[in-house]
Formats: structure tokens, sequence, C-alpha cells
């Protein structure tokens, strides 16, 4: 690397998301705006909540798609004396941060990002990509659709979507696809992106994971259910997609995924309907009484509670929505 080629502006930014598509396109408008930056993966709040306490070296950092959860606001509280931290989100939440919030509803958080950032206006048609694949109808879906055919908004969204689930935890993956996407390109022009969304097509990876769903889902009223989901019973990388897939096609309303880890399972729960209880606010309420830690957005969130406790998570939910 020459002289010039990075700034030291850049190097002192840090972007902490989601390792989903949401994600990923995050990542790529952020390294689009700032191509030394430093980026971090996460697969939960309390996991952003760490990746954050442990940086003390950026002088900016975004956090992107991470619910607050109470881990989070009190790392915020910690550090927004020394460092600028900045919480990009689009679902609201019942706790409030202290550092600068940029919330938008009914759009991707890539959108948001995107809003706020403005980079090079070829990175579009990715934030469109986005809001696809989040079920966000948006105006700039929509224009991107007219723009360059739906057809190819909608297979664009597929491959980004299969191809980070060949190897759910590869997040130098998600790097490398986040650092080409960042040139402004769709995802099926990134080789190792193509690659992986070929190899989970020949696989049948998406209708095997959608099988193994609907021969063990279990459905209690609303509640489209899988617990005892241990590592050998993997859903091909399509985890709470598929359930929800399913539980949505069975007419539920909500989705509950369980996965005994040992001592503790983690929880994760979809809203699925228009109307649904603030699931953020339940699994909030669930863990300070009977789990560990948890929390999320309205429609999403995530849980750790002691293994054993998901019949008793479970009653009270359907006691929530009911
Ligand atoms: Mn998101």
């Amino acid at each position: 690397m020459g002289q010039g080629c990075f700034s030291r502006d850049d190097r002192d930014k840090h972007i902490i998301t989601r390792g989903n598509v949401d994600g990923i396109v995050s990542a790529a408008i952020f390294l689009n705006r700032f191509p030394t930056a430093k980026v971090t993966f996460v697969t939960s709040p309390t996991a952003g909540a760490k990746v954050l306490s442990l940086d003390t070296s950026s002088d900016q950092i975004y956090l992107v798609d991470i619910a607050p959860v109470p881990d989070l606001v009190e790392t915020v509280r910690a550090k927004m004396q020394s460092q600028s931290l900045t919480l990009i989100d689009h679902h609201p939440s019942s706790l409030a941060v202290d550092c600068t919030t940029l919330v938008k509803e009914g759009v991707s958080a890539a959108n948001v990002l995107f809003h706020h950032l403005l980079p090079e206006v070829r990175l579009r048609k990715l934030v469109a990509v986005a809001d696809l694949v989040e079920y966000m109808p948006t105006p700039l879906l929509d224009e991107e659709m007219r723009r360059y055919g739906r057809q190819r908004v909608d297979q664009e969204s597929m491959v980004l979507d299969f191809a980070w689930r060949l190897i759910i935890d590869d997040d130098r993956f998600r790097y490398i696809a986040a650092k080409a996407l960042a040139q402004g390109v769709w995802p099926s022009q990134v080789d190792s992106v193509k690659r992986r969304y070929i190899q989970v097509v020949n696989e049948k990876r998406w209708p095997r994971a959608l099988a193994k769903v609907d021969s063990s889902i279990k459905v209690r009223g609303p509640l489209g259910i899988m617990d005892e989901m241990d590592r050998s019973r993997t859903l091909y990388g399509f985890g709470t997609r598929a359930l929800v897939e399913v539980a949505y096609r069975r007419g539920c309303g909500y989705a509950v995924m369980i996965n005994p880890r040992g001592k503790y399972s983690s929880v994760s729960v979809r809203g699925i309907t228009q109307e649904s209880v603030d699931l953020g606010r339940f699994v909030e309420d669930f863990t300070s009484e009977n789990g560990v830690d948890g929390g999320g957005h309205p429609k999403a969130a995530g849980a750790r509670i002691p293994t054993g406790s998901g019949e008793l998570f479970l009653d009270h939910l359907l006691e929530r929505v009911s």
C-alpha cells in the first residue's frame, strides 16, 4: 500500500453492524465513504455491546441495526464522553440511548445509513436490495426496480442473501464482499459472492431448510415454534428466515426459535403480522425475571434463558399475545 492510499481519519472510524444483508450493505456504504474503516459484524446486540466496550481507539463508532438492549445502553453511557457514537436503526425501541441516534421506520438500516452518509449514488441499488430482503416496500426500492427491472433486484437480493448463509460465521467473507460492493457493483458481479450463491442453490439448501422446518414446527395458538434446535439440526444456514417463511405460510403471527447451547438457550422471536405485541419489551420483561439477558425491536428480539425454561418462555409469550 503506497503513501496516500489511506487517510488516518478513516482508520479512526469503526462500524459495528449485523452479519445479514442489511449489515453487509451497511458496511459497503460505510466503506464507500471511509475505505479503510474498521468493520465488525455481530450476531446480537449483546455482542455489539461487547465489541463497543473493547474499542478504546476509534474516534468515531457507528452502531448500525443494533437494538439498544440494556448492556448497550450502559456501554454507550460509559463511552460517550471519550468517543463519538452514532446509533442508526430502523425499528423503534423502548430503551433510549444517550448518543446521537437516527431511527427511521419502514426502511432498511442500510437505507437510513445511505441517507445519512451520502455515498456514491451507484450504491442505491444495494440499498434497494437491503430494503427488499427486509420486506420494506420503500420509494427507493420502487425506483430502483423501475430502473433495473423488478427481476434483477429480486435476483440480486437472493444472490447476496444466499451467499452469506453458506458459512454463517465467516466474517472475513462478509468484509471482502462489503469491500467489493463498496465499488457500487451488484452482488452477482462479485466473484466470491456469486460462487457461494451457486453452491447454496446447487445444494438445494433453501428448499431443504423449508422441508425440515415443515416437519418439525409446532403450532401453538399464533406461535410457530421450533425448539431443541441443537447444532446438529441445522437449517442449512437459513435459521429464523426458514422458520418465519413456514410460520407465515401456516398463518402464524409469531415465529419462535429456541436453541439449547449448554447451560443456556438462545431464543429468537419474530413478529410476522402487521400488528404484533412489542417483542423487545416482552423479552426484556421476561429476562429481567427469569432469564439472563435479552431485548430487541418490537418485531424482532432475542434472549438467553436458562436451558429448561423454554416452556415457561412460551407460556408467558402466549399469555402476552393472546
Ligand atoms: Mn435490519
